[in-house]
């Protein structure tokens, strides 16, 4: 079970009710389609789930954490209005940036004896700073996604096409200990590759292909985010001249990546390389995100992003060009603040791959 006192001292309520699957698992590490979890301020917590996983959750019980069932028939809000009186909760922070507009009406309907406080920006702060078991889970899930690229290179050849290309690195990711992916596999080539997020096609490479590869694992439910760029045989004078850019563009960000800067400053050390070199305006995205249970985690790194990047924080660092009818170039890798500067946890090559 996470420490929760840094979630009480932000959010200054007396229990906060974690109602979806994703927070539920980040607190409890149990995976459950169905419960509540009640957290109380001293780490004291009560999962409250059904009997279908009421057995299994007896594991939360060797984490201090208490389980309790709800009969059948009956519903979940009774037990916990009645944990909620029992421990003299007057105020209960819930999750206003993940419940729907019916389960909010459910809970306010259901929950009348307290005053309800939107907590889920302050549980996803608390999320953004990661935990040495959490790194070691996104560490693995990078490790597995840097093997796929590098046995992926053998595959990709002329003929092959984007949908073969993005099967294979899903299934070398799978072998390699991936319990699913990260998100939806990108594979793009040749003029596809000027689409930052194309969905892999039918088409197949040619020679002189750019071949955009955006890909990620999960590992304990984390995920990994990585992308690259290769060529299949010469690329044409242009592309390589991107190509060099970009990563000219990434390694100023790494480079200059600090603790206590911000996401718009880690932005602007990526982009102004880009458009110092006259491609301001086909980067066309933001530089970098966090990620861990989701592929897409507060901070942020963009143009607009207030966001300040802490020690312990995770970020992506990924630039792009993209020029339509002649393809595009992207080099993803994630960093990780430290005291003293960033730790790339990409491994994979970032010199121009021809195959
Ligand atoms: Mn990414």
């Amino acid at each position: 079970m996470k420490n929760t006192d840094r979630l009480f001292a932000l959010s200054g309520v007396d229990a906060i009710l974690v109602m979806s699957e994703k927070n539920r698992f980040y607190f409890t590490e149990f995976a459950s389609t169905f419960g509540y979890l009640a957290l109380f301020p001293n780490n004291k917590s009560v999962f409250i789930t059904d009997p279908r996983y009421y057995e299994m959750a007896q594991s939360l019980s060797s984490e201090n954490v208490e389980v309790k069932q709800i009969e059948n028939g009956l519903s979940a809000y009774g037990v916990i209005t009645e944990l909620f009186k029992e421990n003299s909760v007057k105020t209960v922070g819930y999750e206003d940036t993940e419940i729907v507009v019916t389960d909010f009406n459910d809970l306010k309907d259901n929950l009348a004896d307290f005053e309800l406080v939107g907590v889920g920006k302050n549980i996803n702060f608390v999320r953004s700073f990661k935990t040495a078991q959490e790194l070691e889970y996104i560490k693995k899930a990078q490790a597995i996604t840097d093997e796929a690229f590098s046995s992926i290179l053998g595959y990709i050849k002329v003929g092959v096409s984007e949908r073969d290309i993005a099967i294979e690195l899903e299934y070398q990711m799978a072998k390699r200990g991936s319990s699913g992916l990260a998100f939806d596999t990108i594979v793009a080539s040749g003029i596809n590759s000027s689409k930052p997020h194309a969905h892999p096609s039918n088409k197949v490479i040619e020679a002189g292909d750019a071949v955009t590869m955006d890909f990620g694992a999960r590992f304990n439910g984390y995920c990994s985010d990585m992308t690259r760029t290769v060529f299949v045989g010469e690329p044409n004078e242009e592309l390589r001249k991107i190509y060099n850019i970009v990563t000219l563009a990434q390694n100023m960000g790494i480079n200059n990546a600090y603790a206590g800067m911000t996401g718009k400053e880690l932005d602007a050390f990526c982009r102004e390389i880009i458009k110092a070199n006259g491609y301001g305006e086909y980067f066309t995205h933001s530089t970098g995100h966090s990620l861990g249970i989701d592929i897409h985690e507060t901070p942020y790194a963009s143009m607009r992003s207030s966001d300040t990047l802490n020690v312990g924080q995770i970020i992506t660092c990924e630039p792009g060009i993209y020029v339509t009818g002649l393809g595009g170039v992207r080099i993803e890798d994630m960093l990780l603040f430290e005291e003293d500067g960033v730790i790339d946890l990409t491994m994979s090559d970032k010199n121009i791959i021809i195959l």
